[in-house]
């Protein structure tokens, strides 16, 4: 790892040895277990982060909620040259902050760098943002009258976010939620905690220089009992989380039983459908990215490949072929295309995923397993693996999150590899391959995809922030990053009033006293 400048990393974004996980911003302590951060990379210790406990956890809310009544009476554009200011930072530290993605959370080194490159593109679109919270204006039943709506800042907006995407879902969040005029309380993965620290590290210092009160930024360190203290707590209106579908029934029912509102970003289980009239070669870069990018652990990767049969050889002999050309090993090695996991769960997931497939009947065409030897000493790389399977069997309906693809044949019209494609719990991200016009327009139509991304001729994974990022069903609702995804971060207010010297009620109704 030292070959690849991680020290250097490390200092360059302020991280010590042992460092505090619980932070306001201007304050960083901590007084619970010390949590150990190694990497998948080479199995190294890369750092400690103290874990957050229920008194600092109340520090920190109390910080928040103070913090909060000064920071929404800021002028939404003054929060948005804080936010500015923020992104030079990260323009700066793109490096540093991407290669330590790579090195604690395993994606290759130029997805790390993809990653920070959102952060800095959906700050970019929050200072923009900033001058345009825009309500409506309305026109009056009632002479003499004046209505319109406006959006004020929320309050505590909790954050929840996954190892896969340990800094971006963060910032996704933060930008558009500070420059609404939210106070947020962060708690990132256990399994990436040196990662928010450093994000932690970049807006105390840019927030302390302008002035913005403690609180505004706010991070918690630990495991979903950290998660559970603001999911629980009435004084957090908005929690938006990141993660299994498994955890965020868990947040959404805790969350609802204070009716609280929340932000749900489950899991994907997303599908290329391939049709006679796809260009081949772009379908095969599409579908081997989708699928074995980040190791798999994207919530858009691609888990389904839906082949009409007058190409199904074809494709799947090319995809195949393409999977013996990658390249496993060290992500911070350019030269390679895929990294290791997470972790040795995640390889057991990925492991059991292989045997369901095949009791359940699926035939395997590239053969997964565990690498060992030099340089896989972490003993988290794995194989990329393809299985044909059939879109009913238990283990196809799941999300595994690993580089396993499933591939199946439709035939007849492409409305039978769409209700393949729809025929999961889940509704992430899905894609079509076509040069045919009624195929994809049927694809995006009222009778096509039911998820909340739907694309022509590029994969599943890597949207862009412009776009409202979410989907529909056990994916859980949620929508965040571009469009108007900012409206849940405040809350709408309807006004009307009444420049007469009269009292006409609405409705026409009469009430003479
Ligand atoms: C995630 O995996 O949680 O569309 C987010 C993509 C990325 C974001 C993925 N922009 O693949």
């Amino acid at each position: 790892a030292q070959k690849f400048g991680i020290k250097q990393a490390l200092k360059d974004l302020g991280l010590q040895e042992t460092n505090n996980g619980t932070s306001t911003g201007k304050d960083f302590f901590s007084s619970g277990e010390v949590i150990e951060s190694y990497s998948p990379v080479d199995g190294a210790l890369i750092g400690k982060v103290k874990a957050t406990t229920k008194e600092d956890y109340e520090k920190v809310i109390k910080t928040a909620e103070a913090g909060f009544k000064e920071w929404r009476t800021w002028p939404s554009p003054q929060r948005g040259e804080v936010v500015r200011q923020f992104n030079d930072e990260l323009r700066r530290l793109k490096e540093p902050l991407g290669k330590l993605v790579s090195y604690e959370m395993g994606k290759s080194y130029q997805e790390g760098l993809g990653e920070v490159q959102e952060m800095i593109d959906i700050c970019d679109f929050a200072v923009g943002l900033s001058r345009q919270l825009h309500g409506l204006t309305m026109h009056s039943e009632r002479p003499g009258h004046r209505m319109y709506e406006q959006y004020h800042p929320l309050g505590v907006v909790g954050i929840i976010s996954a190892f896969n995407f340990p800094v971006a879902v963060w910032s996704w969040n933060t930008a558009l939620a500070w420059v609404c005029g939210d106070a947020c309380i962060w708690k990132g993965s256990e399994k990436t905690p040196l990662t928010s620290v450093a994000c932690q590290n970049i807006a105390a210092r840019v927030f302390a220089e302008n002035d913005v009160p403690a609180g505004i930024s706010s991070l918690i360190t630990g495991d979903y009992t950290v998660g559970e203290m603001m999911t629980n707590d009435k004084r957090v209106p908005l929690i938006s989380a990141t993660g299994s579908i498994r955890m965020g029934k868990i947040v959404a029912q805790a969350v609802a039983a204070r009716l609280g509102k929340s932000l749900l970003e489950l899991g994907g289980n997303n599908a290329i459908i391939v049709t006679p009239d796809a260009d081949i070669k772009n379908t095969v870069i599409g579908a081997v990215f989708g699928a074995v990018g980040t190791c798999g652990q994207r919530c858009t990767s691609t888990r389904r490949l839906i082949i009409h049969e007058s190409i199904y050889d074809k494709v799947r002999d090319a995809i195949v072929k393409a999977y013996k050309q990658l390249r496993i090993g060290n992500p911070l090695d350019e030269n390679n295309h895929v990294g290791p996991l997470i972790d040795k769960d995640a390889v057991k997931n990925y492991q059991n995923a292989l045997d369901k497939v095949v009791e359940e009947g699926g035939n395997i065409l590239v053969k997964g397993g565990v690498l060992e030897g030099e340089g896989y000493e972490s003993g988290c790389y794995v194989k990329p693996a393809i299985a044909e399977a059939k879109n009913e069997f238990k283990i196809v309906q799941h999300e595994t999150f690993a580089p396993v693809l499933y591939i199946m044949k439709y035939s007849g019209d492409v409305s039978n590899a769409i209700e393949l494609q729809n025929g999961v719990v889940q509704g992430l991200s899905s894609a079509i391959m076509t040069n045919n016009l009624r195929e994809a327009e049927r694809f995006l139509s009222v009778e096509g995809s039911d998820c909340g991304i739907a694309n022509v001729n590029i994969g599943t994974s890597g949207a862009e922030i412009g776009g409202a990022f979410g989907g529909e069903k056990e994916t859980g609702g949620g929508r965040e990053s571009g469009s108007d995804a900012w409206k849940i971060y405040m809350r709408r207010q309807t006004n009307t009033i009444n420049y007469t010297t009269e009292l006409p009620l609405a409705q026409g109704i009469k009430f003479d006293l």
